[in-house]
């Protein structure tokens, strides 16, 4: 009997050892420790031994049973240990590892090409103002020379705040240039402003035209300014923003407000003057109307046109943007396509 212990305690540390799930300890333990087991037989079957018999396999018996289970509780423990490393494995986190980018914001295409422009003239001596995006029909049209009948107006289709009957009435201004009048009241010359901001028209869009688009409009008036100042200043600004080599047009051109008027177009980046459906077939892109102001301008807002002169202009901001970056379609800037956004 004490050999079947020997051989039961070795056959049960075998199996034991080879148990490799925390599920399968109870199996076990049912089979060598539970009380159908050949161990427990052995412990009952004790009462009909032999009472010198019973001493040595009943102390055999007892010590196969506790070493029986010592071992499974130190196999229970390094099992659980092994599976609590496991699942940490699994959730840990390698603090080594390089962040994900995370995505960022950045200036839109024409906040940073209307900083550009800013920045050259400000470079030049002028100042940096803004104005109101909803303006009254005098500072917008009476003033600058166009009355409620003046066919100028319908270069400006308007978005109207209120009823348009009222002379008081307010509206989306349709150009900067009603910032002209405002300085000009405000500030006796000298004086040189650009004015960036938006600008709103109530006109179909196209690859050239939105509904709502920038301005950037300058002026600057003093004694003794000409014709040549104004061409001078607009072709050092076009030198510095679009390189030498790029084509640059000055025509003239009509603006009730200037005498004489002009308008500056540049090479047409797609084509590079060939012709195409960004330039309308022409080779040029008008980017700003320009001129000297206008007398009856100058003495509306008490500045003497026999003492100072002046020149005006107003630039086109996504115009600029698209040549400066050969962008085919200004409809791109406020479709809020991150595909486009993310190229500036
Ligand atoms: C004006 O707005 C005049 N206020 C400019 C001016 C200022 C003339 C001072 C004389 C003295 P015009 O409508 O041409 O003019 O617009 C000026 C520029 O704005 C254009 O050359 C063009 O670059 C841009 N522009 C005009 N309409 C649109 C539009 N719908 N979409 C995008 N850009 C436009």
């Amino acid at each position: 009997m004490q050999q079947e212990l020997e051989q039961l305690e070795s056959a049960a540390l075998d199996e034991l050892a080879r148990v490799s799930e925390l599920s399968q300890l109870e199996a076990w333990r049912v089979q060598y420790l539970g009380k159908k087991s050949a161990l427990t037989a052995v412990l009952r079957s004790l009462s009909s031994l032999s009472s010198d018999e019973r001493k040595v396999i009943g102390a055999r018996a007892n010590s196969v049973k506790e070493s029986l289970q010592n071992s499974l509780a130190t196999r229970k423990e390094t099992l659980s240990l092994e599976s609590l490393d496991e699942s940490l494995g699994a959730s840990a986190i390698d603090v080594t590892l390089p962040g994900r980018p995370l995505p960022h914001g950045r200036l839109h295409p024409t906040t940073q090409v209307m900083g550009e422009i800013c920045s050259v003239f400000a470079g030049m001596g002028f100042q940096i103002i803004e104005g109101p995006e909803v303006e009254r029909d005098y500072y917008n049209f009476e003033a600058l020379n166009i009355p409620e009948t003046h066919p100028a107006r319908d270069m400006f289709a308007t978005l109207w705040v209120d009823a348009r009957e009222d002379r008081n009435a307010r509206l989306l201004r349709t150009h900067t240039s009603p910032m002209q009048i405002r300085l000009m009241e405000q500030q006796k010359p000298p004086l040189r402003f650009v004015v960036p901001g938006r600008t709103y028209r109530y006109e179909a869009t196209d690859a050239t035209h939105e509904w709502m688009f920038h301005q950037v409009e300058g002026l600057a008036i003093d004694v003794d300014i000409t014709l040549r100042d104004l061409k001078e200043t607009l072709f050092e600004f076009c030198k510095k923003v679009f390189g030498r080599d790029t084509g640059v047009r000055f025509r003239c051109d009509y603006f009730p407000f200037v005498e004489p008027g002009g308008e500056v177009a540049i090479e047409c980046v797609s084509c590079k003057g060939a012709g195409c459906r960004l330039c309308g077939g022409t080779g040029w892109l008008e980017i700003l109307g320009c001129g000297m102001v206008h007398p009856d301008v100058l003495s509306r807002c008490g500045i003497d046109p026999s003492v100072h002169s002046g020149f005006a202009f107003g630039m086109g901001v996504e115009r600029v943007s698209i040549l400066r970056h050969g962008i085919d379609d200004i409809r791109h800037f406020y479709s809020d396509d991150f595909r486009f956004l993310r190229q500036f």
